[in-house]
């Protein structure tokens, strides 16, 4: 993987700031493929490996599973995309996600595209979605907030710090998000 020159943008933002809705977007205008890494992990739950059982209770708990599982979801999913642009939506969630995936697989991110929503929008999105996901309760979307604030928005400042945050305005309508979010993209388009 590391000898393949890939583009990976880390896509981040806290719980139902709308992550998974804009990269539908990005996919559809910039050729980007979409890699969820909570899609990843839950689709492990449902094949019902061995580690299935942990990565549920994690998940249930708004708990961040060890960066091992993930980054060998997330690399398996980019060796078999057959694609070399990446957006990785909802990873790295702390540093020690960010580190591994630095060690492991050589790449840096292009840019973190960092999406900026109030708690009190994102919980009423995240009510409202009834998608049956086991997370979205409002005991389970208390923790996610907890955990975004205190292990998520360091990796942010990280990249910040290096010039490579690009941040979006998430609380406005979708089409108004997807505006800015082209704005962005533009440079990447085929
Ligand atoms: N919606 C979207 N945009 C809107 C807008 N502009 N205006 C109004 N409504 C809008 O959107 C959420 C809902 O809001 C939808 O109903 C949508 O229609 C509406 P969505 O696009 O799904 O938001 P997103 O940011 O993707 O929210 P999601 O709930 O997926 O974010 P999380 O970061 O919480 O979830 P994720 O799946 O990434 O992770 C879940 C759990 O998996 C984590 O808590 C953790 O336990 C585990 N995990 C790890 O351990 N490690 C990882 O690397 C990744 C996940
Ligand atoms: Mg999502």
């Amino acid at each position: 993987l590391s000898d393949k020159k890939v583009t990976v943008v880390f896509v981040l933002g806290g719980p139902g700031s709308g992550k998974g809705t804009q990269c539908a977007n990005i996919v559809e205008y910039y050729g980007f493929t979409h890699l969820s890494a909570g899609d990843l992990l839950r689709a492990e739950i449902k094949s019902g490996s061995e580690n299935g059982t942990m990565i549920e209770n994690m998940i249930k708990e708004g708990k961040i599973v060890p960066s091992e599982v993930t980054i060998k979801l997330l690399q398996k999913a980019m060796l078999d995309g057959g694609n070399d642009r990446f957006l990785i939506d909802g990873f790295p969630r702390n540093e020690e996600n960010r580190a591994g995936f630095e060690n492991v697989t050589k790449i840096e991110p292009e840019f973190v595209l960092f999406f900026e929503c109030s708690e009190e929008e994102m919980e009423r999105r995240l009510l409202n979605r009834n998608q049956g996901r086991a997370d979205d309760n409002i005991e389970t979307i208390r923790k996610r907030f907890k955990v975004f604030v205190e292990s998520s928005i360091p990796v942010v400042e990280h990249y910040d710090a290096r010039g490579k945050v690009r941040k979006i305005d998430a609380g406005r309508p979708v089409e108004e998000v997807f505006e800015a979010v082209k704005g962005i993209f533009s440079p990447y388009s085929e």
